[in-house]
Order: C-alpha cells, then sequence, then structure tokens
C-alpha cells in the first residue's frame, strides 16, 4: 500500500472514532436537504473543492471492482489527489482481459453526482404516500443507528424479532456480514435478497439438467456456433467487457445466431436474427433438438448411440429405450419419446412465427458445429410465466451436442478459494432461535410458490411476492424494515404494491447513495459509500475459461458521511445494540479477526478491513495457498486486486454432475424427486402443483424440457401487442438514472433516441395506428399505464413493442426525475407489468408477461 492510501484509511479510522458532538456538526454541515416541496436541495460546496489538484499533480491507479452490472469487472481507477479522474479495465484479469464496457466511466458520475445524501436523514413527515413528501431533515449517524437499535430491541423485548426485514439488492461478498449474520442474530427469518427479480429462472435450466445452479461461461474462443436466446452480451448480460473484446474473432470464425423479437446489439452484428414470438423460444429450442437428432448430429461421445448404430429417431416415431445405449447423460429417449419426436420445424414455423427454413438451417449448423455449440440462455426466455421451462428446453441443447462443460462449450465456475465468515449460531440466543423459526414474509415453499432452488422447495427467494405478504400481514406484519443497494418501489414490476407495502411497515431505513424510490417511503436514510471507489469488499465471476475473485477498496476521499452497507454500518449499529444490552451481534464480529495479526478489530474500519482479509485469506497467504494466482502476502494482493483461477478443466464433470444420476438429464429425475416432495409436503400430487402454479405439463412431461404457451396477462383484441422489455447497454442496473451521460449517448442503444425515453414500434403497425416517431404515446397494460415518445423501427417485430428499461424515476435525483417527488423522466416499464412469477424458481416475469395497447396522447 502507497503511503498516501495508508494516511487516506489511518485517517477514517480515527474518523471513526470522533466524538458524538463532532458526528452531529459534521452532518449540520455537510448534509443535503430533501426539503418540502422543493426537490433536492444540495450542498454543493464540498463537493466543489474536495480533492482539488493541481493541474500538475501526478496521479496513482488503484485495483477497484465495477458492479455496474453483474459482470463484476476488475478495474483500476486513476486517483489524483483525492479524487477519481478515470478507470480502465484491471490488465491483472484473465477474466476481463484488461477491457472495459462504456457504462464503466459513468461510475464517476454517479461517485460525484451532486444529489448524492451525504449525512443520515430522518422523515419528519409521519404520513407515507407517493404524494406525501417525506421532509427530510439531517440527522447524526449516532443518532440515526440509536433510533434503529431502539426499534430493534422494541422487538427482541416482545419476542417479535421476526418481524424484522432485511432487503437486498445489489451485493459484495460481504453481504453476509449485514444480509445473513446480522438478520439470524438479531432473530429473522426474514432476509430477503433481490434475486428473484433477476435472474433465477436463468439458473432452473442448467441445474434441473446438469445440476449446476449459476451463471456459465461460455468458450467463445473455441466454438464454431453461437446460438444465443434473449441476452445480448455485447451491451449487457455478463462479461460484457471480455466478450466484446473477442467478438470480432468470433464472429470471423463461429456462426452467431440470436433468438429474440428485437434487433438487439448483439443481433446487429450475427448471421442470422431470429426475432421469434415473445414465448415461443422452447418450441423452437425442441425443433433443433428435433433436427438434431433426426439428422443423426447429436454428440455420440456424450450421450451415446444407438446399440447397432442405426439411427431409430424418425419424426413422429416412438424409440425402444433398450437400443440405445447412454453414456453421460440420462433419459435422451424419454425426451424423444414424450417431447421432441413431436416437434418437427414446422409445427414449431407456426408456433414462433419464424420460416421454416432458417429453423432447419439454424438447427443444422448448430448440430454441425457438434460439440463447439453454445446455446447460451438468458434472461429472455427464462423470466417468464412459464419459463423455467424454456430454460430447460434451451440449455438441454447443451447436453445433445456435448457442449457442455466442453472445449467451445458452455463451462461452469472454476474453484476459487474464500473462506465463509464464522457461524453466527453460537450467538443466536433463545430469542433469536425463536424469531428465525417463522415462515418467511415471501410466502416461498406455499402450495402454490414451490420456489425450488438447487432441489429443495421452499428455498428460492420470492422478491416480488414479499410486498403481498407485508400488504396482507401474511404471515404476519412487519414493524422494522431495512433495504439497502435496493430499489424495489422502482425495479419491481407492479411497483405500486411496494408503495403501500412500504407506507405500511411503521419504521424503514435506506442505505443508499441517492433518495431513490424506496428512499421516499423510508423513515431513516443513511448514506452508503459507492462500491468502486469507497469500500472494502469482493466479488467473483467467471469468463475466458477463469474465475476472478475481485477487491474492492477506498481510494478516494469520501465527500460526504458515507459508510459501507455491509461493513461498516453492521458493525456501528452492533455498537448501539451492545450499549443497550444486547451485545451478541458485536460479539460476533470480533471473532473476524486478523489473519495476519490476530488483533480483534476495534471500529467499523478496522471490521471492514479484517473481514475482507479473513474471507480472502487462502488467496493471498502463501501459507494457506490452495491453487491459482499465487500471492506473497495481503499488501501485494490488494494492490493487484485480483486474483485469477487455474485454467478450466474441461470434461472435469462429465459423469460427476450434481444430479440424481450424476449424469446431463434430459429426464430430470432431479426435478422429479424436487416436485415430488414439495407435492409431498402439501398432501397433494405433482400436477395438482403444476396446475395451481400456471404450467401446462401433467404426467412425465413435469420433468423434462417441454413446450409451453405463454401465459400472457391481456386480451389480445384489447391489448394487441406484446410488450418487450430490454436492458440499455448504459443501464447500469437502476443506478445510472442521474447520470447526464446516460442521456447523452442513449442512441447508443438500438432505435433508441438521446434525452427521450422511446416505445419501438414497427412501422407497419404504427401505420395502422396512424403513430410516427416522435408522437407522445401512452401504452396502457392490465395493470398500469406509462407516457413515452413512439419511435416507428424496423428492429422490431410486428405485433411487439419494445421498450427499454431504465427511465421513469420520479425520485432519485435531479436528472433522473423531470421534478424530483413528482413528474417522472419518461416511463417505468414495471408500471406495465404485472406482478406474475414462474413459479417454480421463484423469478418475477419480465418477459412476454404483458399485452399492451397504445394510443397517441
Ligand atoms: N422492467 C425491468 N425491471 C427490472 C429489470 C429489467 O431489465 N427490466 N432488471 C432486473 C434486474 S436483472 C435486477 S438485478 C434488479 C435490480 O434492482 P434492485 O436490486 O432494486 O437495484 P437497483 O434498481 O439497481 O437500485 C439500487 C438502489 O440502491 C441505491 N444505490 C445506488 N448505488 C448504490 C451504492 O453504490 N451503494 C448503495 N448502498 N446503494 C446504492 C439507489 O437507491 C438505487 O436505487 O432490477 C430488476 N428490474
Ligand atoms: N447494460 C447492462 N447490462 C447488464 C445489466 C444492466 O443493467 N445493464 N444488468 C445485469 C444484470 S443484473 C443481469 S441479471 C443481466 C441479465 O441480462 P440478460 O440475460 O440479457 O437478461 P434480460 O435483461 O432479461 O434481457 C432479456 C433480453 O431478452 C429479450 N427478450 C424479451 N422477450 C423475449 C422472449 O420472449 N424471448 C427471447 N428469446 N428474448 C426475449 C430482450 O429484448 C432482451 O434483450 O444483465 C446484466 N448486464
Ligand atoms: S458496467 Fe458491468 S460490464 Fe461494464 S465494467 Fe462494470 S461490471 Fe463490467
Ligand atoms: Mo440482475
Amino acid at each position: 500500500m502507497n503511503t498516501h492510501k495508508k494516511a487516506m484509511i489511518s485517517k477514517m479510522i480515527s474518523d471513526l472514532k470522533m466524538s458524538r458532538r463532532h458526528f452531529l456538526k459534521t452532518s449540520a454541515a455537510g448534509g443535503a436537504v430533501l426539503a418540502a416541496g422543493m426537490g433536492l436541495k444540495t450542498e454543493l460546496t464540498a463537493l466543489a473543492t474536495a480533492g482539488e489538484a493541481s493541474p500538475d499533480e501526478k496521479g496513482t491507479w488503484h485495483a477497484g471492482t465495477c458492479q455496474g452490472c453483474t459482470s463484476w469487472c476488475a478495474k483500476q481507477v486513476y486517483v489524483v489527489g483525492d479524487r477519481a479522474v478515470k478507470i480502465r479495465g484491471n490488465p491483472h484479469s484473465k477474466v476481463c482481459v484488461g477491457a472495459s464496457c462504456v457504462r464503466a466511466h459513468m461510475a464517476l458520475q454517479q461517485v460525484y453526482d451532486p444529489d448524492r445524501i451525504k449525512t443520515p436523514m430522518k422523515r419528519t413527515n409521519p404520513k407515507k404516500g407517493r404524494h406525501e413528501d417525506p421532509r427530510f431533515v439531517p440527522i447524526s449517524w449516532d443518532e440515526a443507528l440509536g433510533t434503529l437499535a431502539d426499534k430493534i430491541m422494541e422487538l427482541r423485548d416482545n419476542n417479535e424479532t421476526h418481524k424484522y426485514m432485511l432487503m437486498r439488492g445489489r451485493y459484495t461478498y460481504m453481504r453476509d456480514i449485514l444480509y445473513d449474520r446480522m438478520t439470524k442474530i438479531i432473530g429473522s427469518p426474514n432476509n430477503i435478497s433481490h434475486s428473484a427479480i433477476c435472474a433465477e429462472a436463468e439458473k432452473f435450466g442448467p441445474y434441473y439438467t446438469e445440476g449446476y445452479w449459476s451463471y456459465r461461461q461460455y468458450d467463445v474462443k473455441h466454438a464454431r456456433y453461437v446460438l444465443i436466446w434473449g441476452a445480448d452480451p455485447l451491451a449487457a448480460n455478463r462479461q460484457v467487457p471480455f466478450y466484446t473484446s473477442v467478438w470480432g474473432d468470433v464472429v470471423g470464425r463461429a456462426q452467431v445466431a440470436v433468438v429474440e423479437p428485437r434487433l438487439s446489439a448483439t443481433a446487429a452484428k450475427a448471421d442470422e436474427w431470429l426475432p421469434a414470438k415473445p414465448g415461443q423460444d422452447s418450441a423452437l429450442a425442441l425443433a433443433i433438438a428435433h433436427v438434431i437428432l433426426t439428422h443423426g448430429l447429436w454428440s455420440k461421445e456424450f450421450v451415446g448411440d444407438f446399440k447397432d448404430g442405426t439411427n431409430r429417431f424418425i419424426p413422429g416415431q416412438t424409440v425402444d429405450e433398450t437400443t440405445f445405449d447412454e453414456k453421460y447423460t440420462h433419459g435422451v429417449v424419454s425426451w424423444w419419446n414424450l417431447e421432441v419426436k413431436e416437434r418437427t420445424p414446422e409445427w414449431a414455423a407456426s408456433k414462433t412465427g419464424l420460416p421454416v427454413e432458417q429453423i432447419k438451417r439454424v438447427a443444422a449448423d448448430f448440430g454441425k458445429a457438434a460439440p463447439r455449440a453454445i446455446s447460451w440462455v438468458g434472461g429472455g426466455p427464462c423470466m417468464q410465466v412459464r419459463g423455467g421451462y424454456s430454460s430447460m428446453a434451451c440449455h438441454a441443447l447443451n447436453g445433445l451436442v456435448g457442449s457442455c462443460d466442453n472445449e467451445g462449450g458452455t463451462l461452469a465456475s472454476n474453484k476459487e478459494y474464500t473462506t465463509k465468515f464464522p457461524k453466527p449460531d453460537a450467538f443466536m440466543d433463545e430469542i433469536a432461535k425463536k424469531g428465525k423459526k417463522h415462515e418467511k414474509i415471501d410466502q416461498r415453499g406455499r402450495l402454490e410458490f414451490p420456489a425450488l432452488k438447487e432441489g429443495k422447495p421452499g428455498s428460492a427467494v420470492l422478491t416480488n411476492n414479499a410486498a403481498d405478504g407485508i400488504l396482507n400481514e401474511d404471515p404476519y406484519e412487519i414493524k422494522v424494515a431495512l433495504g439497502y443497494m435496493n430499489n424495489f418501489t422502482f425495479s419491481c414490476t407492479q411497483p405500486e404494491r411496494w408503495e403501500r407495502a412500504l407506507a405500511k411497515i411503521p419504521f424503514v431505513v435506506h442505505l443508499t447513495t441517492n433518495a431513490s424510490e424506496f428512499s421516499w417511503f423510508s423513515d431513516l436514510l443513511l448514506p452508503n459509500t459507492h462500491h468502486l471507489f469507497e469500500k472494502y469488499g469482493y466479488v467473483k465471476s467467471i469468463a475466458n475459461g477463469y474465475r476472478h475473485v475481485t477487491l474492492m477498496q477506498p481510494v478516494i476521499k469520501r465527500i460526504g458521511d458515507y459508510k459501507a452497507d455491509e461493513t461498516e454500518v453492521p458493525w456501528l449499529l452492533a455498537e448501539k445494540l451492545a450499549e443497550r444490552g444486547f451485545s451478541n451481534l458485536l460479539n460476533h464480529y470480533k471473532t473476524y479477526k486478523d489473519p495476519e495479526t490476530g488483533k480483534e478489530p476495534e471500529n467499523a474500519m478496522e471490521f471492514s478491513l479484517f473481514a475482507l482479509k479473513y474471507a480472502t485469506q487462502s488467496l493471498w497467504d502463501p501459507a494457506k495457498y490452495k491453487g491459482g494466482d499465487k500471492f506473497n502476502g495481503w499488501e501485494a494482493f490488494l494492490s493487484t486486486g485480483v486474483w485469477n483461477s487455474d485454467p478450466y478443466p474441461y470434461r472435469k464433470r462429465w459423469g460427476k454432475m450434481k444430479t440424481a444420476t450424476g449424469k446431463f438429464e434430459f429426464f430430470s429425475a432431479t426435478l422429479k424427486k424436487a416436485l415430488e416432495k414439495h407435492a409431498t409436503n402439501h398432501n397433494t400430487t405433482v400436477d395438482a402443483v403444476l396446475e395451481v402454479c400456471r404450467y401446462e405439463a401433467r404426467g412425465d412431461h413435469a420433468f423434462i424440457p417441454h413446450h409451453e404457451d405463454p401465459y400472457t396477462a391481456g386480451d389480445e383484441a384489447a391489448y394487441p401487442f406484446v410488450f418487450v422489455d430490454h436492458k440499455s447497454r448504459l443501464n447500469r442496473e437502476g443506478r445510472s438514472a442521474n447520470c447526464t451521460w446516460y442521456y447523452d449517448f442513449k442512441d447508443l442503444d438500438p432505435g433508441d433516441e438521446a434525452w427521450d425515453d422511446v416505445a419501438k414500434l414497427n412501422p407497419v403497425d404504427a401505420k395502422k395506428l396512424g403513430i410516427q416517431s416522435g408522437d407522445a404515446i401512452r401504452i396502457t397494460s392490465p395493470t398500469g399505464k406509462i407516457e413515452c415518445t413512439a419511435k416507428l423501427w424496423e428492429g422490431i417485430r410486428p405485433g411487439t413493442v419494445a421498450k427499454c428499461y431504465g427511465q421513469g424515476h420520479w425520485a432519485y435525483g435531479r436528472v433522473a426525475s423531470k421534478s424530483f417527488g413528482k413528474t417522472p423522466r419518461g416511463g417505468n416499464n414495471n408500471d406495465l407489468i404485472p406482478a406474475e412469477y414462474d413459479r417454480l424458481s421463484g423469478s418475477t416475469v419480465r418477459h412476454a408477461g404483458t399485452r399492451v395497447k397504445i394510443e397517441r396522447i
């Protein structure tokens, strides 16, 4: 660590020892005030003077990590004086290969956003509602955390700790400190993550075929065919820097086909664009499987072959299972007999609206490229009411061509060696143990919510349904809630339910950088550090045949009185609880000792640092070395900022997959077990479960990748268009909405316009409606309406209308909303999308689930 940084960190540690008086003084001087009816009145003086550097002062590069999206890229930040001025890819990462994406740079606008809250604030208007100004006033950390500690103590005194709830949005792997350990030691079952509004259904297919519940990496450097379903890796999805940097070679070496209703950035550069009808992905996937089997293109090495070498996969004909010698897969013949034999390209053409010739061509070319053929499954086909099964159908193609776990195929995660934080059990008293036993507020595990994460009924989160749990006090009321780095009143579908749910909770705290829509319904706002520049943490991700563990660390001066959500805040709260006679949490945190010195943490900053060193010790301590990059100690790891795993061991999982059979399952014995367990838990049959959960399958179809028509809300006559939601190349999830560059460069998204929020209509449809580009329009669905601008664009399938997610904020800051607290800029897609679920995975639906009508206004 250089001396400048050492001095900065010791300054932070001494800051934390400040007296209570000083806390009050700081917050009063540097606070942003959310004044009644006036929007955000911000103290800009601090920003203007902070970290001023002389023009010729030289800066230094420091390692960090970007979390603008789930790529979690290793970065370097150029710091001049106290100030971050530039960001680039960390050349040490084998996952990111030193590259960056466009939106990485917006982190600079985020961290120096003048609308950031700079001091804790409390609500003074007791009424909560969309049209109730919270009238926030600045307070000290001391008062803020003291108040929260009092509320938690009240729950403990009344034996109702289960009425405490923690909501987690974006996170680092320091999360367990706040999300898991703190919730358990207080005594609540209610740690609710955002995962179900993110991408859980995408993990469902890989799990119930190959026993792997996570994102995959794609060995594109060795692939000969890349077939992408509802993902746009040049703009979104994951590991954008890696894939964009090698894509030039990929398109030279491999054929690329993209299945989605909208001409995405990736589709625009592909060999084939297949604008299938929304929600019909499984029809296409099954037809591809049909062609592969009937043409004898499956992988004999992975799947096996007919004993006598004669291909009996003849359209419509049942095959005798005993004639096939299956190798590393399970159930290929059952799958054929139950489903694939009928799924001809002609049938798929009628379902998808795609030309039959294109289906045949893509299927044959994909099959001929085996095993170097990737079926890349994104959120598009999965985050749908019946998306769990589409996820299985699209992913199953990787099994058929033997690209699963193989060179040029789809790969799982490499091994990494981080350590879990100390267990909380010894610090959970009787109140905590009793409290934790209650049912969770999201109702997971009920008959209508199987939520089958990793084979266990009721184990996946149902993020969006927690709003209904709170509103209906079912199973009970929530009294104290804490949200961090989340904005469910904007990011969840039918967000109006969240407005009412939060308004109902007597005490809500938001740990946030900006006063967002979630903050509006909060009683306390706690100003948070920005992940890339201001806090300790680490995350892991995969690409290019490697896994990296990449660090976050404080590299600039904090302009406001910010604290880190996952480490400093829980420590400071634990101190407050201890002052009130409940010291279990603080005592637990004190066991996170510095692995180098054995010293117990004494303050929040030390705790953050020790916890990070503790979790990553096997990566940097030569005495604990287990594999991958080797460092000679903590300082070397911190300055490099990233650890790379060993290269991917191809085919190591063949025959050893974590499924019920150890094989890649076309007939999922794993899903059968899970569904039967859920049915037994509810004293009913699997068929009855499927019916309640809105799936079409009955009998054995429930356990195989199969086709179901999409379940879409809204009658076709009243709502003629299917709504297509997609991400912007510039969305840093929901967190770049207050950056001017977001709007300046919005036309980077195919079909979009700078400083506008457009709905993209095919000119054929627009003509019928008498709508032209630039017209103000209203889009109405069965659950809501938004206003935006029409854009005529050929890159969208007729009968659908596409709109980028991200605008429509009515809070967050002075750029994000037209008038803070009042008028949104553009429209929030979630106002249109009904709160529906893929109940098998718990996921919230954002695709193929909504019909809309469009009117000129
Ligand atoms: N229609 C539609 N809805 C979507 C999506 C979509 O594509 N379309 N995407 C979905 C997906 S994939 C996801 S993962 C979710 C994400 O949804 P959420 O998990 O709710 O997260 P964000 O919307 O990114 O909001 C994060 C909030 O944290 C605060 N914040 C910003 N920066 C920081 C920071 O550095 N630290 C802290 N502590 N707080 C910060 C701000 O209040 C911000 O609003 O949204 C989902 N919602
Ligand atoms: N630029 C950018 N990148 C991001 C993020 C971001 O905010 N911005 N967020 C990150 C996060 S948190 C996540 S979870 C990932 C998720 O990223 P993705 O896996 O890309 O998932 P979605 O956002 O669901 O994107 C869905 C895509 O499917 C298409 N689509 C819609 N309906 C259908 C359909 O019926 N069938 C098919 N085949 N396609 C359809 C849409 O046009 C869109 O391109 O992205 C990450 N990457
Ligand atoms: S925004 Fe996403 S892809 Fe871009 S650098 Fe950050 S984490 Fe990586
Ligand atoms: Mo996500």
